[in-house]
């Protein structure tokens, strides 16, 4: 590379496509990444974060405004596999504005499948851990220099694709990351059920190896925690931005339960449990030790807990390598499923579950999707129910195509409540029907909750959340003339209509 620049715009988008779980009109999160990488390059480069969730309906028109306004040097992209055309056709209109601008993809898509991005018109691919990486190239274009030494970067040198050796995970104790950049975001209208939400990381990484999950192969088996004091200086941060929930991303905060519990007390004694959190844990973690831990969750503000249950059948929690962390142990004996007892000490403690489940593994018959079904409608107060996705390089992906179980190469797709693969016994239409089905009326069971904490939101946006979660009904359907299949057919039509983003 022969010239450099000084100083340089530079613009970071997140992918404008969500999935059924996430209605736009209740839900509207920001991407951690972006922040992140914003405030980890140098300073006198200026960034513009924008997550394409906030525009889902005017993409084109916002990228084209952004980068006329802003005339980025660097566009950098987070891509999730289920996004991945979305991203192409964004590539493909920025270069169309600008041809000479550098396009970097992340995220998850990109890190565990580069080679999809070969003939993207992409410069440079950052594999991982993204702010040292993508700190590091910004350096070497601002000098003109070379990028052969980053590591964690692939690029291409004009002939050919090149992929750096991979850079080990930060262990973030060392202050090398440094905290986010709010300030950096140019989109307003974050939410979630009305109130202004934004996402903090407590720590990175996980040590359990379930088949469904792409985290192993992202960065290793391995766990590294952020100090309170930075943990506790990002939630005031998001506070002082207007965020009144808080949305916990940390791959397995319940790994270490002390660790939890100290961060719990933490955010009581600075007085920081006046927001609502949102966390993901295992089942197991919270019946083991549920009788301190849940208490501490609710002082600090633990409102939902979203809770990987997986699946409540054995069989089904062997395929996905899910059984270690929903087991329950009494003084180092296993005794059992966790589940149950999680969800108890978590409706003793007044919060709300959240629930994970799986169903569509290839043993799955319709009795044992049902019984799943019939769990989560008793257990669950708010269903989060997917069908297993093969995503990039997961084991999970191996199994189901060595059974030639893949149904569905349609990677827009893969948003993990379109069934893309099918059971040994169900066709994947079958096994989405039947999750559908249930699952509509499981939320509606929720809106008396949601209308004592936020009624302002219900009274005023409660009907749009209804109209996303039973599409495709008709007045006919209503009144029993038109079959469910037929309901569930047009609801895929519409599904598939919503995902032309870009
Ligand atoms: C938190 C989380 C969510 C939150 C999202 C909150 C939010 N807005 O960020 C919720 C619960 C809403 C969610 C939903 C979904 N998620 Co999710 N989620 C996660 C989780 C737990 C952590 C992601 C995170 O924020 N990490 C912290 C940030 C800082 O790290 P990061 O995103 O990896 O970014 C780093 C690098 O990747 C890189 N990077 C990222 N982008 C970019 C861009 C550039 C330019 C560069 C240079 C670098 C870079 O640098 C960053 C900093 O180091 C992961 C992983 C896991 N253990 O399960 C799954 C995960 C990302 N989710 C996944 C999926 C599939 C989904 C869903 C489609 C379905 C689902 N499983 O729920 C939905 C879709 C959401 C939507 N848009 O509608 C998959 C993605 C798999 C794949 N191959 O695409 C993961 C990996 C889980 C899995 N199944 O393995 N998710
Ligand atoms: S416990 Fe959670 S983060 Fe860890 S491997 Fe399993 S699904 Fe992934």
């Amino acid at each position: 590379m022969s010239e450099g620049w000084s100083f340089m715009n530079v613009l970071l988008l997140s992918m404008p496509d969500s999935f059924e779980h996430m209605p736009p009109a209740a839900i509207r999160m920001p991407n951690g990444a972006l922040t992140s990488l914003a405030g980890n390059v140098d300073p006198h480069h200026r960034v513009a974060v924008a997550d394409l969730i906030l525009v889902q309906r005017q993409v084109r028109e916002t990228v084209t405004r952004l980068v006329r306004e802003l005339d980025p040097k660097v566009v950098g992209l987070s891509i999730m596999t289920f996004q991945r055309r979305s991203a192409a056709r964004i590539i493909d209109l920025v270069r169309g504005l600008r041809p000479g601008v550098k396009i970097v993809v992340g995220g998850y898509d990109p890190s565990l499948a580069p080679e999809a991005y070969e003939d993207m018109g992409v410069d440079y691919l950052v594999r991982s851990e993204g702010e040292v990486t993508f700190r590091e190239l910004l350096r070497a274009l601002e000098k003109g220099g070379g990028v052969e030494g980053i590591c964690g970067l692939s690029y291409y040198n004009g002939e050919k694709w090149v992929h750096n050796p991979g850079r080990a995970p930060h262990r973030l104790e060392d202050r090398e990351i440094r905290p986010p950049k709010r300030d950096a975001r140019v989109l307003k209208g974050y939410t979630m059920l009305g109130r202004q939400v934004d996402v903090i990381e407590t720590s990175r990484g996980c040590t359990y190896d379930c088949s469904f999950c792409s985290i192993i192969e992202m960065r290793g088996r391995n766990f590294f925690a952020y100090s309170f004091d930075r943990v506790l200086a990002d939630i005031r941060d998001a506070r002082d931005h207007g965020a009144r929930t808080i949305f916990l991303v940390d791959d397995n905060i319940t790994l270490n339960v002390k660790r939890f519990e100290a961060l719990c007390e933490a955010i009581i004694a600075v007085g920081l449990n006046d927001l609502d959190y949102f966390v993901q844990g295992m089942t197991s973690a919270i019946a083991n030790h549920g009788e301190t831990l849940a208490p501490l969750m609710r002082r600090a503000g633990f409102r939902y807990v979203f809770l990987g249950i997986e699946n409540i059948l054995e069989g089904d929690l062997e395929f996905l390598k899910a059984s270690a962390k929903n087991t329950e142990r009494e003084n180092g004996h296993e005794t059992g499923n966790a589940t149950l007892k999680a969800i108890d000490y978590l409706h003793r403690n007044q919060m709300y579950v959240v629930g994970g489940l799986i169903v569509g593994s290839p043993g799955d018959t319709r009795e044992s999707i049902e019984a799943n079904l019939e769990f989560a409608r008793r257990y669950v107060d708010w269903p989060y129910i997917q069908h297993p996705t093969p995503y990039p390089r997961t084991p999970m992906t191996k199994d189901f195509r060595d059974q030639g179980l893949i149904m569905n190469e349609r990677l827009e797709e893969y948003d993990g409540t379109t069934a893309v693969v099918r059971t040994e016994h169900l066709q994947a239409e079958e096994v989405e029907f039947l999750r559908w089905k249930a699952e509509r009326w499981m939320k509606v069971h929720h809106i008396p909750v949601a209308l004592k904490h936020d009624p302002e939101f219900v009274l005023f946006k409660g009907w749009k959340m209804l109209l996303h979660t039973f599409r495709g009904s008709s007045i006919r359907s209503l009144l029993g003339l038109e079959s469910e299949e037929k309901v569930f057919e047009r609801y895929r039509e519409i599904r598939r209509a919503e995902r032309e983003y870009v």
